[in-house]
């Protein structure tokens, strides 16, 4: 934790968003991650989307687990609401926020050792349940925080810092999240914020499940070579399956685009996906394809990054559940006591 806040004096001329916000305000305390550390660069990117898209800060709800990724949160959305739960605990803390106040916008912010190891099966449940949150895992392949052990994440045969050779099999988490139906997915590099921050925008716009595997590499313990997570080795083997722009409602396609380089995908609320194809014959509409193409190229050493599926009208947990449209937490005693008659006749409906 750090106790290092940043002042509050700033550039009069700072460009300001439409609710006249500058970036600042969308910043935390002074990191006191690594120098360098991918997870930092997570943060500006989230910082980044949330200015560009207008939202009060007062309307976001950040949650992590432990770890140093955990921390982040300290470090982005100062004015916001967080809750930093127990190690692998931050999905059921978030879907209980959420089924309790639907109308804030949730941000579960995870790495591979809270995500893949104590709370992989929290991981599985928030996604298949369809909260409506963006899950974005910074994944560095160790517990960074603990100094260094391999996580479930790191890739069989890579190498720690002492030259140790991992023999356990890796979980891919973008392979999990689209089989257990997540609605937006999609893998990034925490080096390339060009793609990075369109895919936390649209992510946010998403309803439904929105999952995102940020390769973020921790130049304390697995930055060498012999890593699968260093900056180098990502940067080498990084194939972008598309580039993703995105638009709110508010805004209408100023870009040009050669005809039939570009899908325009909608989602519920209006905004607008534009994706540049990279790869021509990949389809982010098709799971099945996703999941067969993304292993396809991993056995061929590659990071497949980009948005990997996305299902537009996706329905979320309140959907499925049939939740009224007013926050429970705003609900107050006449609409939640339906009254002594109201029971009387549900007892007598059960003898
Ligand atoms: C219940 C519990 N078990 C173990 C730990 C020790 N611990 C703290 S952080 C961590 C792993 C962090 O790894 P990751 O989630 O990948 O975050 P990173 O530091 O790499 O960003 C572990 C095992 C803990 N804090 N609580
Ligand atoms: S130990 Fe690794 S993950 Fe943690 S702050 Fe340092 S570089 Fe980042
Ligand atoms: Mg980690």
């Amino acid at each position: 934790m750090t106790y290092i806040v940043k002042p509050k004096f700033h550039h009069p001329a700072l460009p300001k968003n439409a609710l006249g916000y500058t970036h600042r305000d969308y910043e935390g305390s002074v990191s006191t991650l690594c120098a360098g550390c991918g997870h930092d660069s997570i943060s500006g990117a989230i910082i980044q989307a949330c200015f560009e898209l207008d939202l009060a800060p007062h309307r976001i709800a950040k949650l992590s687990g432990i770890g140093c990724s955990s921390k982040t949160p300290t470090y982005f959305l100062g004015k916001s609401h967080g809750f930093n739960s127990v190690h692998g605990r931050m999905p059921s803390v978030l879907t209980g926020a959420n089924l309790a106040n639907r109308d804030l916008i949730y941000l579960g912010v995870s790495g591979d050792g809270d995500t893949a190891s104590i709370g992989l099966g929290q991981f599985a449940h928030a996604l298949r349940r369809g909260v409506n949150m963006v899950y974005i895992v910074e994944n560095n392949g160790v517990y960074g925080l603990t100094k260094g052990q391999f996580s479930a994440t790191a890739d069989r045969g890579s190498k720690s810092k002492r030259g140790v050779v991992n023999t356990d099999n890796s979980i891919d988490l973008v392979a999990m999240a689209l089989q257990l139906g997540a609605s937006f997915v999609a893998r990034s590099f925490s080096g390339d914020k060009a793609q990075l921050v369109p895919l936390v925008r649209a992510a946010i716009e998403h309803r439904g499940a929105a999952f995102i595997d940020c390769i973020s590499p921790c130049v304390a313990f697995n930055n060498h070579p012999g890593s699968t997570k260093s900056f180098d080795y990502v940067r080498e083997h990084n194939e972008a399956v598309n580039r993703l722009d995105f638009m709110t409602p508010r805004e209408t396609i100023t870009v040009d685009y050669a005809p039939g380089t570009v899908q325009i995908v909608e989602q519920h609320d209006g905004s607008k996906l534009a994706l540049r194809k990279l790869a021509p014959d990949y389809d982010p509409h098709d799971r099945l394809a996703a999941t067969a193409y993304l292993q396809e190229r991993a056995a061929q050493g590659e990071i497949v990054t980009g948005l990997l599926f996305v299902e537009p009208e996706a329905e979320d947990l309140h959907g499925h559940l049939d939740t009224v449209d007013a926050p429970l937490n705003a609900l107050g005693e006449a609409e939640l006591c339906p009254g002594s008659a109201a029971l009387a006749k549900l007892n007598a409906s059960l003898r």
